[in-house]
């Protein structure tokens, strides 16, 4: 019987990703992990550090773990203010997982990010294979990670399966710390007030896509044959790409008199960095990934769930 562990599963991937596994498995084989406590009291998760790694595999072993779900990071904008306990957090997190999973044969998720990227590499369409020199600390966690999962791969056979996620939109749980926030936080003020100022410039073009998207590219990735898997580092996947005006005008046409400002801060030189789009064949070839949310259904899906949970 397989029995799942996620790390960080109260996060913005985590709150959805667990509740999309007990759906397909059961409550009592996946086990939800994260640092805090939930706020609201919701019951089901356990308290772990996965930096404690004795604490860790006491856990994997003696709840008969057979997957790991990683999800415990620091991103973007958040980790350029803390390098040195984001450096520790992404890195040392993931070698704990991947040592256990190697004692113990386990099957591992583990995130990557189109951070991985950087100005050198190409901003449109910006293939599987390509120059990955990120200039921020978390794109040169990820692009490390994403070769460490591969070399766990190829010298000791754990199959660890990964994804560079472009920027998720999702309702249930706030955004934690990125440049891609920008398309989470305006629906909420949208909702509230009927107006944002927005982090970015109005003309910066970051591929995003849907959390429901993610989720089921997660599981599908995670259910495909380990033979047919031609990437071991992290696979592309795309679905939508716009800029913070394009997305004004989506939610104002469902919002007539919502309005957008504009005050780039830091995080403006983080996107910079980061490709407009994403060419995903690999993806779709190898375990026939299709997004099914485009602009127009993400933004009438994230209006239509902030107003039921209003309610
Ligand atoms: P998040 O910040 O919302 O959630 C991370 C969770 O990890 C939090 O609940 C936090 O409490 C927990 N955590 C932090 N330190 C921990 C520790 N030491 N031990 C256990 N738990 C700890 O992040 P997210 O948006 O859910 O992202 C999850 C993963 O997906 C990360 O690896 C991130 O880099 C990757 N990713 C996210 C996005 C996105 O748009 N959300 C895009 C690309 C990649
Ligand atoms: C971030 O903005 O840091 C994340 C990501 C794209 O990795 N959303």
């Amino acid at each position: 019987m397989e029995k799942i562990l996620v790390i960080g599963a109260l996060g913005q991937i985590g709150t959805e990703l667990t509740a999309a596994l007990r759906l397909k498995y059961s409550f009592e084989q996946v086990i939800a992990a994260d640092l805090p406590f939930p706020s609201n009291g919701e019951t089901g998760y356990i308290q772990l550090n996965v930096l404690d790694k004795p604490e860790l595999h006491a856990l994997v072993i003696r709840e008969k773990i057979t997957q790991i779900y990683h999800l415990a990071a620091m991103l973007s904008a958040r980790a350029e203010a803390h390098p040195q306990k984001a450096w520790e957090l992404n890195m040392q997190g993931l070698l704990n997982v991947l040592d256990i999973a190697k004692a113990d044969r386990l099957l591992v998720f583990w995130p990557s990010s189109i951070a991985v990227f950087g100005k050198n590499g190409p901003l449109i369409n910006c293939p599987q294979h390509t120059v990955t020199q990120p200039s921020t600390l978390y794109g040169i966690s990820k692009a490390a990670g994403e070769n460490l999962c591969q070399y766990y791969w190829e010298q000791y056979g754990v199959d660890v399966r990964s994804l560079r996620y472009p920027g998720l939109i999702s309702y249930s749980s706030p955004a934690g710390g990125g440049t891609t926030d920008y398309a989470v936080d305006v629906f909420h003020h949208a909702a509230r007030n009927g107006r944002y100022t927005c982090f970015l410039k109005a003309s910066t073009r970051l591929p995003m896509m849907y959390m429901e998207d993610a989720v089921r590219a997660t599981l599908e990735l995670m259910a495909a044959p380990a033979d047919e898997l031609t990437v071991r580092t992290a696979y592309n996947i795309a679905a939508m790409s716009f800029t913070p005006i394009e997305l004004a005008h989506a939610i104002a046409a469902k919002l007539p008199g919502f309005r957008m400002s504009y005050e780039p801060d830091n995080r403006q030189q983080i996107a910079n960095g980061w490709p407009q789009s994403i060419d995903d064949k690999f993806a779709r070839r190898d375990w026939g990934w299709r997004h099914r949310y485009e602009m127009p259904e993400m933004v009438s899906s994230m209006l239509a769930g902030l107003g039921q949970k209003a309610v």
